[in-house]
């Protein structure tokens, strides 16, 4: 008998090498790099305590809740199929008359404790709350604006009360932050005129301000997501979006900043002009993910995807029917794909107007919440797993170098293929949730089948496995000559 320790070092020392195996090649090293003053300011994974944190979370909830629930997706009688949260621009409403939404703002069903149970029983070790959408209206009582809650019938501080109650659960809160506020009379999609960048400086204060305020307002607020960074005015102004990160970086240590805050010198967004990531993380794969075979190169950088339950509706719409939505084994295997290829995934929720969750909502978030009780060790705190990936599902990593299989396709031949790296073998395959032991059977050199339980679980299910690596990593098996 090995003594497992061993194998589990033998393991993670073999980690390095087996990523590379399966990874592109990393740029040449002597590529020549411009010079640029507001670029990435770091090469590779913050590895700080922190993002750590922020990494293991995994699993996340996004709430998009702004005036835009109220009418739902419906103006003057007319049902727009877009994602409901724009519906102010399909419509076509000046921000006055939409803003006059502000005084039917009364959600009196809305109960931050049973939201923070709800996350909580979901699986979800943080939130990501919409402190303030395109709109402009925003969820804390900014002195800044006034299109916040406190001019509301509501009048109460709702992000102050879910911080409060999420954080009771142990739950993280990040801010979502559009810099784009459609109700500002000095936000410049373009800078044309002196008059524009004028205005548009005024602008970038007010939104400092803002920040300011949250930052300070909040401070166990872990990360700032950043949206609505996309016009021309904020891709010509990169050094704000580097003050910006520096500034909230000051303020909260430890603080999060996804990429899509950020411009370089240049303009360019996400990756500098070097090609370096900028933030702390990515935050481009929205409503989709990198394909497992061929986007491996994810893996080499922090990323978190974001995704709806309908085909793209973030605030609430009233009639869910216009599109396809998602069923929790269709979510439950994004959240595993995002998490085998060393992401977060948030799902995203639309609350109600009165503060109340659509039942549809709430279904999904016990229904996934059910899976991750049985099967959650195979989600947080876990990475990508360096296997070559395989038809049956997705492979995962924790933190011991225990590798599991999280199969969402159960095949005929009754048997998961495995696959491993020369020198790696395949010592024993247990079922998660019983420790059944699967039998294995290697069929030809580093190819192995691993029998399906001996009862269908009928739900994707976890294997772990336990793999051994040769001393020397040498092997003198002969490949066909060919
Ligand atoms: C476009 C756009 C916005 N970005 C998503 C995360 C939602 O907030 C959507 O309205």
């Amino acid at each position: 008998m090995r003594k497992p320790l061993i194998i589990l070092l033998a393991w993670l020392a073999l980690m390095p090498a087996l990523s590379l195996a399966q990874q592109p090649k990393q740029e040449k090293s002597e590529k020549q790099e411009i010079p640029l003053k507001y670029g990435a300011d770091r090469l590779g994974k913050r590895q700080d305590p922190a993002m750590v944190k922020f990494r293991d979370n995994r699993l996340g909830a996004f709430i998009h809740w702004g005036l835009y629930a109220i009418p739902g997706g419906e103006w003057d009688g007319k049902v727009y199929p877009g994602a409901a949260e724009w519906l102010k621009s399909w419509a076509k409403v000046p921000s006055d008359e939409w803003m006059k939404l502000m005084s039917q703002w009364n959600p009196t069903k809305f109960d931050a404790t049973a939201w923070a149970k709800m996350f909580k029983d979901m699986g979800a070790r943080y939130v990501k709350i919409t402190t303030k959408h395109h709109e402009g209206f925003c969820l804390w009582p900014s002195k800044y604006s006034k299109y916040t809650v406190a001019q509301t019938p509501y009048k109460k501080d709702l992000l102050g009360e879910m911080v409060k109650a999420f954080n009771k659960e142990g739950i993280d809160v990040d801010f979502y932050f559009s810099v784009m506020d459609w109700s500002h009379p000095d936000y410049r999609y373009d800078i044309k005129t002196p008059e524009d960048s004028i205005a548009f400086s005024r602008f970038l204060e007010f939104t400092d301000n803002q920040l300011k305020e949250l930052a300070t307002r909040y401070p166990t607020v872990k990360d700032f997501w950043f949206d609505g960074t996309w016009d021309a005015s904020i891709k010509e102004n990169g050094w704000w979006t580097a003050h910006v990160e520096k500034m909230l970086k000051e303020l909260v240590p430890g603080v999060t900043i996804n990429s899509r805050l950020r411009a370089d010198d240049y303009g360019k967004r996400h990756f500098d002009s070097n090609g370096h990531l900028m933030g702390d993380y990515e935050s481009g794969y929205e409503r989709r993910l990198p394909d497992p075979v061929q986007d491996l190169k994810v893996t080499q950088w922090d990323w978190e995807a974001c995704m709806t339950l309908p085909e793209n509706q973030w605030g609430y719409h009233k009639d869910w029917s216009l599109s396809y939505v998602k069923t929790p084994i269709e979510v439950i295997d994004r959240i595993v794909h995002a998490v085998s290829m060393g992401g977060n995934m948030v799902v995203n929720f639309g609350p109600q107007a009165d503060g109340d969750f659509r039942p549809e909502e709430k279904a999904m978030a016990k229904a996934i919440g059910q899976w991750m009780h049985r099967y959650g060790q195979a989600v947080y705190a876990c990475d990508y797993a360096g296997l070559a990936k395989q038809d049956w599902g997705y492979y995962t990593r924790g933190k011991q170098g225990e590798v599991y299989m999280v199969v969402f396709n159960q095949p005929y031949s009754r048997h998961l293929i495995v696959k491993t790296p020369k020198g790696v073998t395949v010592q024993k395959a247990t079922l998660l949730t019983t420790g059944e032991e699967l039998e294995v059977v290697e069929t030809t050199r580093n190819e192995y089948n691993v029998s399906v339980p001996a009862q269908d679980p009928g739900e994707p299910y976890v294997i772990q496995l336990q793999l051994h690596s040769k001393e020397g990593n040498k092997d003198t098996y002969r490949d066909a000559l060919t």
